[in-house]
């Protein structure tokens, strides 16, 4: 079957784990991925975190499935020159250098312009224009700056950051989206243009109701919140849902650290939750009956219902509250993720072989088109393709292969 994106060819430079994670859903949608790795050592993740001795990491295979590997060192002029020939003949160009990396080797904006005119050129950095643009950044540092480590955690505790990564991989969808509108946008203009996605931005769109609630602060207490007190700014407000809706993490039998199950308190299933929980008694009681008579003593409704919870392991719990409608979740641990059979049925949880580590477990392409399946391929072996996207994309002949190979560009 055909693929949405058969025929665009990305010049995939990316490193670590922002950059390929967008340029790994690229490939996953169709498009023919092309990774340029410096020689010899590649991506840095190749060697970062082994499990194995001199394979690639599993932080590698799991960021660059689909792509073919092509490496190319762009500090020596045959190196430069044959990239301007690969620009040349591409859709796409992602990178995720540090501020001025490709710059520095005259792969300018304005050249780029020149050379390449069809080409959508885009990048992710730590920062957009401004105070902190020439600063590099991790995961973490985009976490902090963005708006999630002061508004994660709990009200007595440090700032904290989230498993989620919403500073890289947040990134990487955002400029995924942001690249699909630049291709879908040179059908009318029949140009490329600039895409640049900050993470620092990135993650600020993910906190928007934080923001949202600065504002509301201005004007009282925060009800929903489980805090007593507010100062001028949102505090962290641990496990409450953020939302229109209550919620709360309720602990669960045996009690081992992650038997919990979030369970959401919608108005109209409360009389359903009270005689599942048996406590009808409550039924009627003006303190209790409406939202807003709840609010104020939350943590009083969620320990009576923790009550209950705490008899029943996440599991009953789920069905039980599925069954009168509660929206409820068990806290999947990594454990329970990779065994869990929907998602392994849903293609979430994938096996792929590796002809170096044996077989390994991937995370799937959430994206479901119905014209164009994914399958997920295993990554590439550092410079696996070179000789074949050479020939294939530039149609350069086995002599000038051989000579390049021998001068270490290749
Ligand atoms: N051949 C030769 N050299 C190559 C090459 C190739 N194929 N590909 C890259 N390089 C060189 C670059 O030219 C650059 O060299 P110079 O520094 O001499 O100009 C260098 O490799 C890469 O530089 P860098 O600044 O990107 O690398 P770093 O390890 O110092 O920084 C990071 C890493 C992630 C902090 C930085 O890349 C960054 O801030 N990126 C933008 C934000 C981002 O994506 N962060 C997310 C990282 S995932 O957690």
């Amino acid at each position: 079957m055909s693929k949405a994106l058969d025929g665009v060819r990305v010049v995939d430079m990316t490193h670590v784990q922002a950059g390929p994670v967008c340029t790994q859903m690229l490939a996953w949608l169709g498009a023919d991925v092309i990774k340029v790795e410096p020689p010899g050592r590649g991506d840095v993740t190749r060697s970062q975190l082994r499990d194995l001795p001199g394979v690639d990491s599993l932080y590698f295979t799991m960021l660059n499935s689909n792509k073919r590997s092509l490496t190319l060192d762009i500090k020596q002029e045959k190196g430069q020159q044959i990239l301007w020939e690969l620009l040349r003949r591409a859709d796409v160009l992602v990178e995720n250098f540090g501020p001025g990396a490709l710059d520095r080797q005259g792969f300018t904006w304005e050249r780029i312009q020149e050379e390449a005119p069809r080409l959508v050129y885009a990048s992710i950095k730590g920062f957009g224009p401004g105070g902190y643009e020439n600063a590099k950044a991790y995961e973490t540092i985009a976490q902090a700056m963005g708006g999630s480590m002061s508004t994660t955690g709990f009200e007595d505790g440090p700032p904290t950051s989230t498993g989620a990564q919403i500073g890289d991989s947040g990134s990487a969808i955002h400029l995924l989206a942001a690249i699909l509108a630049g291709l879908l946008q040179r059908h009318q203009t029949g140009r490329g243009q600039r895409v640049q996605v900050a993470m620092q931005h990135a993650v600020l769109n993910l906190c928007r109701v934080k923001i949202r609630d600065h504002q509301r602060l201005q004007h009282g207490p925060l009800a929903e919140y489980p805090n007593q007190s507010f100062g001028q700014t949102v505090p962290r407000s641990g496990n409450a849902s953020g939302g229109g809706q209550p919620g709360w993490a309720l602990r669960c039998r045996p009690e081992g650290p992650d038997d919990f199950i979030y369970v959401i308190i919608q108005p109209h299933v409360w009389e359903r939750l009270l005689r599942q929980i048996g406590r009808e008694d409550l039924l009627g009681n003006p303190d209790w009956d409406t939202p807003e008579a709840r609010l104020p003593h939350l943590d009083e409704v969620f320990a009576m219902i923790e009550e209950w919870t705490s008899q029943h392991t996440k599991w009953e719990v789920f069905e039980q509250f599925n069954s009168i409608d509660v929206p409820c979740g068990p806290v999947f641990d990594t454990g329970d993720i990779v065994a869990d059979d929907s998602l392994r049925e849903s293609g979430m949880i994938v096996e792929v072989p590796h002809p170096e580590r044996g077989s390994y477990l991937n995370v799937g392409c959430p994206l479901r088109l119905s014209d164009s399946p994914v399958e997920v391929r295993r990554s590439p072996l550092l410079g696996e393709h070179s000789a074949e996207v050479l020939r294939e994309v530039l149609g350069m002949g086995e002599s000038e292969l051989q000579a390049i190979h021998d001068q270490g560009v290749i």
